[in-house]
C-alpha cells in the first residue's frame, strides 16, 4: 500500500467527486441531521426514494445507493454505533462500518471511497478513538485487495482533521 492511498481532507463530504461517499445514517436510513442531512440535501429527493426500498440497514452494516444529483457516483449508507461509554460493543460495530462499506465498494468495483467520522457526532463516539479504528480497518483493507485503490478521510472541521492527520502519521 503506497501511502498515497489515504488523504485527509477537511471540508464538505457532499462535494467530493470519488466513486463512493459514505453516509453517517441511522437504521432507518431515511435521513437525519448532520451529514446525513447533509448528503440528502446535496443528493436530491431520489436518495430518499431509494433509501426507502431498502428496509432500513443494522447498526454496523452498510448498504448501496446511486449518488444522483451529487458529484460522486455512489453512496454507501453505513449506521454507526451510538456510544454508550463502550461496554456494548462499541468499537467492533464501528469497525464493522468501515469494514462493510469499504468491502461493498470492493464487491461494485469502486476505486475510490470517502468517509465521514462515523459517530462522532450525534453519536458522540469520542474521536480519537473512534479515528483509530478508521484507520486501522482501512489499512488492514487495502493491504488485502486492489480493488479500492483511494481513501479519503473527510473531517468537517480543522481539529477533527489534524486528529486524524497525527494518528495516520504515528502508524505509518
Ligand atoms: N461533510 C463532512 N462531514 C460532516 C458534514 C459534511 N457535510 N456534516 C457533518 N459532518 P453526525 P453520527 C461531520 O452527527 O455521529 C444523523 O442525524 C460531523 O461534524 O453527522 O454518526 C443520522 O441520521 C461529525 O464529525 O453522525 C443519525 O441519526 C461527523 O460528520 C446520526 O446523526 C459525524 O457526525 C448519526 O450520528
Amino acid at each position: 500500500m503506497s501511502n498515497s492511498a489515504i488523504e485527509v481532507v477537511q471540508g464538505d463530504i457532499t462535494k467530493l467527486r470519488v466513486d463512493a461517499i459514505v453516509n453517517a445514517a441511522n437504521t432507518s436510513l431515511l435521513g437525519g441531521g448532520g451529514v446525513d442531512g447533509a448528503i440528502h440535501r446535496a443528493a436530491g429527493p431520489q436518495l430518499l426514494e431509494e433509501c426507502k426500498t431498502l428496509n432500513g440497514c443494522p447498526t454496523g452494516q452498510a448498504k448501496i445507493t446511486q449518488g444522483y444529483e451529487l458529484p460522486a457516483r455512489h453512496v454507501i449508507h453505513t449506521v454507526g454505533p451510538v456510544w454508550h461509554g463502550g461496554g456494548q460493543g462499541e468499537d467492533e460495530l464501528l469497525a464493522g462500518c468501515y469494514r462493510n462499506s469499504l468491502r461493498l465498494a470492493q464487491e461494485h468495483g469502486l476505486e475510490s471511497i470517502a468517509f465521514p467520522s462515523i459517530s462522532t457526532g450525534a453519536y458522540r463516539f469520542p474521536l480519537e478513538r473512534a479515528c483509530g479504528i478508521a484507520v486501522a480497518e482501512v489499512k488492514r483493507f487495502l493491504d488485502a485487495q486492489e480493488t479500492v485503490k483511494k481513501v479519503f478521510f473527510v473531517c468537517f472541521s480543522a481539529g477533527d482533521a489534524e486528529v486524524y492527520r497525527k494518528i495516520l502519521a504515528e502508524e505509518q
